[in-house]
């Protein structure tokens, strides 16, 4: 399972002001008329439910949100850049690139602007004063620096399964939820986290591969699988009958 993820987003840079002047027929001395840039597009996250792995990410790195076009004649500002929404998981945690966590995205539809777009510039009709009629100057469109971001998904589920390798919990998961996992009489049958629906309660379980002494000390694989089960309310410890 695909849980953790390094990528790059780029709000988009604000359009450039336009320096222009009116020139028309019966117009030929017209004064400023040079339009703003418009805004940046935004990157904004968002919790989709369908979703359940960071795999996406894995192939898809960089993200640039649309620039603002540039300003025009007659005082008309350039349109916005269109916004960016990078959809992830519930449960996804972004970090900046030291590690230091940002946002913790958990609620179904939950949503996050990470980066605003560019200020677009401003067209030469701001600049015009009683000392200066037909002034040049229009300024370019703010340009927004990329951003490294770690994502870290932890599962949400409302209640974990856990025991030693092949003691029957995705059995367990199966026999509660329409999950359908693979089980088998060896042990490890298990490698990734699986979800169940727990019918008419809308309750999710999550399934993990099985847990040897001293996971919680991070032995095995024993932290990368014991995140997806932090978030839950309750925890069912399998036990094999058969060694009892
Ligand atoms: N007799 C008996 N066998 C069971 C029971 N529950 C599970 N089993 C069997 O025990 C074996 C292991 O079951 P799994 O559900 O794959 O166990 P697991 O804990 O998910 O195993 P890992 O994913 O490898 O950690 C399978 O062959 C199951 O058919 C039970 O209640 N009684
Ligand atoms: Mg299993």
């Amino acid at each position: 399972m695909v849980d953790t993820a390094k990528i790059i987003v780029k709000a988009g840079k604000g359009g450039d002001g336009l320096a222009s002047f009116r020139r028309e027929k019966y117009v030929p001395k017209g004064g400023p008329w040079g339009g703003d840039g418009g805004k940046g597009g935004d990157i904004i996250f968002k919790v989709d439910p369908h979703l359940n792995t960071l795999i996406t990410f894995k192939t898809h790195k960089t993200y640039n949100a649309e620039g603002g076009k540039p300003g025009m004649k007659n005082l008309n500002t350039g349109r916005n850049g269109k916004d960016l929404i990078i959809k992830i998981p519930p449960g996804t945690i972004i970090k900046d690139n030291t590690g230091k966590q940002l946002y913790d995205l958990t609620k179904i539809n939950d949503e996050i602007i990470i980066s605003k777009g560019g200020r677009g510039g401003l067209g030469n009709w701001h600049f015009k004063s009683s000392i200066n009629q037909t002034p040049m100057v229009a300024t370019k469109g703010t340009i927004i620096d990329p951003l490294e971001l770690n994502l870290e998904l932890k599962l949400i589920a409302d209640v974990g399964i856990i025991g030693l390798p092949s003691s029957g919990k995705s059995t367990l998961l199966n026999a509660l939820t329409h999950a359908n996992v693979k089980t088998a009489d060896y042990i490890f049958t298990t490698l990734e986290p699986n979800l169940g629906v727990l019918q008419d309660h809308e309750i999710i379980i999550a399934d993990i591969p099985g847990l040897i002494e001293g996971a919680s000390d991070g032995k095995g694989l024993g932290h990368d699988f014991l995140k997806h089960i932090e978030r839950t309310k309750l925890l069912i410890h399998v036990i094999d009958g058969g060694d009892l």
